[in-house]
């Protein structure tokens, strides 16, 4: 069993000197992309409470270095799928803020047409293929697209984000075994934030079989990660994206990560008793953004002036975008026909 409340952290020096390997710009991006997130997230949540975005909402929020480092390990010509934990996926491949935001508030010009929501964001123009609130249901599609992208002789790869809840659904170890029967290039990140819903991993799977081991037991080659740590998750990833672009077949990485928020909506929810206040705590006292902002300043790869000069940047970007998103035309009942099919 994995035993979530003693994580003390992230080592950076786990996996090797990490930093020497990256640029400067390079890691000082990452950690761009990490706070955008967290401050786009923690300004979706402040203004949840006004009833004007028309969506559920799943945040990332403790999560931002497993979307970052996966997807910084992407081409933006490599094609992403996810479940319903969309935001951080979709920011850090590459999608468009004011597009999602539109989504959010049900506009016109939403990435999605104002017919997602949160959970269905899409962009094919950064390779953002699209997601399904059915739990485990983009796993099937993106082993399906991944065999397409080999039929073709493509060279990008198909990767696929899936919360530990998914694994317990029988279309995942369909696909497992289909796409390490046919070598498919594709990369299976498990972001295991050791809940579903409000069921803690304990009471779902049994003790001392891990998620990762399962995949690896399909002929996959399967790690473990800390999905805390923006540079071994991006180390896994890369490695996994080489694999498959190479013709070695399909990988599996389970990053192991924690929600700070409740399942859905704004706020935590752990007051309802299913998780340990302290635990949360605990959690945020190693955050991914914090811990890795510290190591940057640490190594003199970031100064806190840059530090601010960035947090400006991002303020100003989400107040311009949910400006536009809340002045965009609602949809009319014209729209109700388009993108509509029928034989
Ligand atoms: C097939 C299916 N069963 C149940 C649900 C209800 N449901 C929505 S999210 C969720 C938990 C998902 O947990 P996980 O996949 O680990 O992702 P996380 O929410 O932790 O990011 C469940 C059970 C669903 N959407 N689809």
């Amino acid at each position: 069993m994995v035993i979530k409340f003693p994580y003390q952290g992230s080592d950076f020096t786990a996996c090797g000197d990490l930093v020497k390997q990256h640029t400067p710009e390079f890691l000082r991006q990452l950690f761009y992309q990490m706070l955008r997130i967290r401050r786009i997230e923690e300004a979706v949540e402040n203004k949840y409470h006004q009833d004007q975005m028309k969506t559920p909402i799943h945040l990332v929020i403790g999560q931002e270095a497993a979307s970052v480092g996966a997807c910084s390990a992407l081409k933006k010509s490599d094609v992403l799928y996810c479940g319903h934990r969309t935001h951080g996926a979709y920011l850090a491949k590459g999608g468009d803020l004011k597009g999602m935001l539109s989504e959010f508030f049900c506009r016109l010009n939403g990435c999605a047409g104002s017919r997602g929501g949160s959970m269905h964001l899409m962009d094919k123009s950064v390779g953002m293929a699209g997601s399904s609130a059915i739990v485990a249901g983009a796993v099937p599609i993106a082993t399906g697209a991944a065999l397409s992208i080999q039929m073709k002789g493509e060279e990008h790869v198909s990767c696929v984000f899936l919360g530990d809840a998914a694994t317990e659904e029988g279309a995942v170890w369909e696909s497992l075994n289909f796409a390490a029967l046919k070598k498919l290039p594709i990369v299976y990140f498990c972001e295991n934030n050791f809940f579903s819903v409000c069921t803690p991993l304990e009471e779902r799977q049994p003790d001392g079989v891990e998620i990762y081991k399962k995949a690896a037991a399909f002929g996959l080659h399967s790690v473990q990660v800390d999905g805390s740590n923006v540079l071994a998750v991006r180390q896994a990833v890369a490695a996994a994206v080489a694999r498959a672009r190479s013709g070695e077949g399909p990988s599996f990485v389970e990053a192991q990560v924690y929600r700070w928020r409740g399942h859905g909506g704004a706020g935590d929810d752990s007051d309802s008793g299913y998780r340990d206040p302290a635990e949360v705590a605990h959690w945020q006292k190693h955050c991914p953004v914090d811990g890795y902002a510290d190591l940057l300043l640490g190594e003199k790869r970031l100064s806190v002036q840059q530090r601010e000069v960035m947090e400006q940047q991002i303020n100003d970007e989400i107040n311009a975008a949910f400006q536009h998103a809340e002045s965009s035309p609602n949809p009319t009942e014209e729209d109700l026909y388009t993108h509509a099919y029928c034989n």
